[in-house]
């Protein structure tokens, strides 16, 4: 796997559970790291194999979880390694991941997957696992879930194969556009959204066009029910800041161009005038992020 964040390494734990030989990859240099993972009713001492991509055994399944702006590089590192029909599975934020993949190599089997659960790193060397959720994976045109799918089933709990990927991944996309810019702009918790009138009327704005535009791409469950789930997040992650927020604080790059950058790519294509999410993307942008 590519990317040590706190999902990655929850989803490492859940692999390794399953019996899956789970190895982090890691830049040349970088120290070993035994991770405790808090979970809600043990904590456990996460043993991770590590490795570089130089010193790795022959790939045969990559598991990606970095920042969606790492995701290409993280593919070309592995690729010497990398065996020609390895599932790759991408778990990040955003969209138009898969395409990039596709465009860098063709014939490589790339699924994606999104999760609801929730996770964070307390420090260096801890990682809590901060609520269940579901966790849906598909791709590559594979309606049936393959064989590589079976640890997934079993280790992951509330996992399923998606035969219609895309629609899960657009769905987040349209919670994240409604939520995350505007929370990095105003630097608020994702409840205040809700409880300040002005920033519930943005919120609404912002769903219209978002429901405008997945309606002209398809998307028609979004399109009809985005208002009303964004204000459910919203309220059902009332303390959280969300991670373009923490990003931002950081002083990271954020994952505006594959989260409302995606929706505006989309909403060109079809014509769509999404104003409310432009203004946002460009004040996201001017962070200086
Ligand atoms: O996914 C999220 C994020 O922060 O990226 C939400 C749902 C907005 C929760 O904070």
């Amino acid at each position: 796997m590519l990317g040590a964040g706190a999902i990655g390494c929850l989803f490492a734990s859940y692999l390794q559970r399953a019996g899956c030989t789970v190895t982090l990859l890691h830049r040349p240099g970088t120290p070993e790291r035994t991770l405790r993972l808090e979970l809600a009713d043990t904590t456990t001492t996460l043993q991770l194999q590590q490795a570089t991509v130089a010193d790795c055994a022959p790939i045969e399944h990559l598991l990606i979880t970095t920042k969606a702006y790492d995701v290409r590089e993280a593919l070309r590192s592995a690729q010497q390694k990398l065996q020609p029909d390895a599932p790759v599975v991408i778990l990040a934020n955003g969209m138009g991941l898969q395409e990039e993949a596709r465009e860098d190599f063709p014939t490589l089997p790339v699924y994606c997957a999104t999760t609801t659960q929730g996770a964070h790193r307390v420090d260096a060397g801890r990682i809590r696992h901060a609520g269940k959720g579901a966790t849906f994976v598909g791709g590559a045109g594979t309606v049936l879930p393959p064989p590589w799918f079976a640890p997934w089933k079993m280790g992951v709990e509330d996992c399923h194969w998606d035969a219609d990927i895309d629609s899960a991944l657009w769905h987040k996309l349209a919670i994240n556009c409604a939520i995350n810019p505007l929370t990095a702009v105003h630097g608020c918790v994702n409840g205040e959204l809700a409880e300040q009138p002005g920033l519930a009327a943005q919120v609404a704005g912002l769903c219209r066009e978002i429901s405008q535009v997945s309606y002209a791409a398809g998307y028609t469950a979004t399109a009809q029910r985005i208002a009303q789930t964004a204000m459910d997040v919203i309220r059902a992650t009332a303390s959280n800041q969300s991670s373009m927020l923490q990003d931002v604080e950081a002083g990271r790059q954020t994952e505006i161009n594959y989260i409302t950058g995606y929706l505006l790519k989309v909403a060109d294509a079809h014509g769509i005038p999404a104003p409310m999410n432009a203004a946002l993307y460009a004040k996201v942008n001017s962070l200086g992020n």
